[in-house]
């Protein structure tokens, strides 16, 4: 059998899937990722990204970090792909128990998903630092300089920067999905960005496959490896 049959097999057998992905899962929806060639990182500004959405360069130059934000960060009106909206119909059918995520775009659940643990936030839900008034993207989207609310305080986005930790609730029920999951799927990721990276260690089962472009540090642990893009095998994928 081949690899792909391989896969499709495995996902008709499974009935508690996690799927942990990346940008990688939205750049062909038009939103680019860190790394690749064409992706954020390869752009040139005065400073590495890396740099700019950092807490300490938040709290030093909100100014710079949200005009870099609301340029390069703040993806809207942008649509799901073919893996959102397969990922979405398995969760449906009671094949798939969770997408865990690092990306910050919410087009999981606009796809249909319900269950999405977004480990690094999402640019959807933004929050007063002073009285905790919500406001949506659009928001911060259309204002100038540093966002602000009625209050006075700045308006955050609820995205996680470097230097920041993780939500310790997602984490939790990222990692229990994960342990019971009986088919992983990671997708669209480096697995360089860590502590997200490192939830890959918590799947006990032998089925894990792992889909993307470039090579990953985590290749040699999978199971099955593509490098392929995720188009080409969820197109596949969604037809069983
Ligand atoms: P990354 O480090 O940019 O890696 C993306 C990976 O996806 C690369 O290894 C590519 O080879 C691969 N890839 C890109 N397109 C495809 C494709 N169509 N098919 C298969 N593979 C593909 O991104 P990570 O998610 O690993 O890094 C974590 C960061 C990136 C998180 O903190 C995210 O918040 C952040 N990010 C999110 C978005 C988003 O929300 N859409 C966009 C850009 C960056």
């Amino acid at each position: 059998m081949n690899k792909l049959e391989t896969l499709k097999q495995w996902v008709k057998e499974s009935n508690r899937i996690v799927f942990f992905g990346g940008a990688g899962v939205s750049t062909e929806s038009g939103i680019p990722d860190f790394r690749s060639v064409d992706g954020l990182y390869n752009q040139k500004f005065e400073y590495p990204p890396e740099v700019i959405i950092s807490h300490s360069f938040y709290e030093r130059n909100p100014e710079y970090f949200f005009r870099f934000y609301r340029e390069k960060m703040l993806p809207l009106g942008y649509e799901p792909n073919i893996t959102h909206k397969c990922l979405a119909k398995w969760e449906q059918e009671g094949k798939l128990s969770a997408v865990v995520t690092q990306n910050i775009d919410g087009l999981h659940q606009k796809a249909g998903s319900k269950r999405v643990y977004e480990l690094h936030g999402s640019v959807l839900r933004n929050y007063c630092t002073r009285c905790g008034k919500f406001y949506p993207a659009e928001f911060v989207k259309e204002s100038e300089g540093i966002p602000r609310c009625s209050c006075g305080g700045i308006v955050k986005p609820d995205v996680v920067l470097y230097e920041e930790g993780l939500d310790q609730d997602t984490t939790t029920k990222s990692v229990m999905a994960i342990r019971q999951a009986d088919l992983m799927i990671v997708a669209g990721t480096s697995l360089t960005v860590y502590p997200a990276a490192g939830l890959v260690n918590y799947y006990r089962g032998n089925r894990l496959v792992l889909i993307n472009r470039d090579e990953t540090p985590y290749d040699s642990q999978a199971d099955l490896v593509f490098h392929d893009s995720l188009g080409e095998i969820f197109g596949q994928l969604a037809e069983i």
